[in-house]
């Protein structure tokens, strides 16, 4: 009886790099979630392998894809909710994550009715520009952000907020970060019951 279900939540990381500090953000969401959080498990979906977006690949009626789009697109329609991490590139919203968009925005749109939430690591605005370019997007794509707490970090601070393998250190900020995963829970609960 009850809400017994463990929601599952797809972490998608804009920057493919090794030392993402995006993708620390995603590391800390992981633990802080297993750790403090009951209901809630979040799984790491890698764009890595994505081609670029080229419908030229998708099948004759536009119905099939390749492998690694095919994957993605099945791992965001089977998520209950999503969690976007991305620094800003040049003020918007970071190429390879905008491809992956891009690749399972194509009908069926994968995104369509998703709770969502964002999370950002960067320069002096902690990539809060990027952060209103994907709402934006957002819209057209029926995906439903959680408006508060609004999560953006300064990456570049001393005291450094991250360790030197890009893992999230500061205690202030891995509070606001259970903030955010609370408000994306709680969203996610309140759209199943609607
Ligand atoms: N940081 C910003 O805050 N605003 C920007 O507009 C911005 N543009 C960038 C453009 C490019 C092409 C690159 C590579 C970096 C840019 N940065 C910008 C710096 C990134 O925020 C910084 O490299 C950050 O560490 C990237 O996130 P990551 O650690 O998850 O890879």
């Amino acid at each position: 009886a009850g809400t017994s279900e463990t929601i599952r939540i797809a972490a998608i990381c804009g920057s493919l790099r090794k030392a993402s500090f995006n993708r620390g953000l995603i590391r800390s969401a992981i633990r802080i979630c297993d750790e403090s959080i009951g209901g809630m498990k979040i799984d790491f979906v890698d764009i890595e392998p994505l081609p670029l977006i080229n419908t030229d690949l998708e099948g004759v009626a536009g119905v099939s894809f390749p492998a690694p789009v095919e994957a993605f697109r099945s791992r965001v329609l089977r998520a209950d909710g999503v969690l976007f991490a991305s620094p800003e590139y040049n003020y918007s919203v970071a190429a390879p994550l905008k491809n992956a968009i891009d690749w399972a925005s194509r009908a069926p749109n994968a995104w369509a009715g998703k709770p969502a939430a964002i999370m950002s690591a960067g320069g002096g605005f902690g990539g809060g520009r990027s952060q209103y370019h994907l709402r934006q997007i957002g819209v057209f794509l029926d995906l439903h952000f959680v408006n508060k707490p609004e999560f953006f970090l300064n990456a570049f601070q001393t005291p450094p907020k991250f360790d030197s393998d890009s893992n999230l250190i500061d205690p202030e900020a891995k509070e606001k970060l259970k903030q955010l995963l609370l408000s994306l829970q709680g969203f996610v609960l309140r759209l199943k019951e609607a």
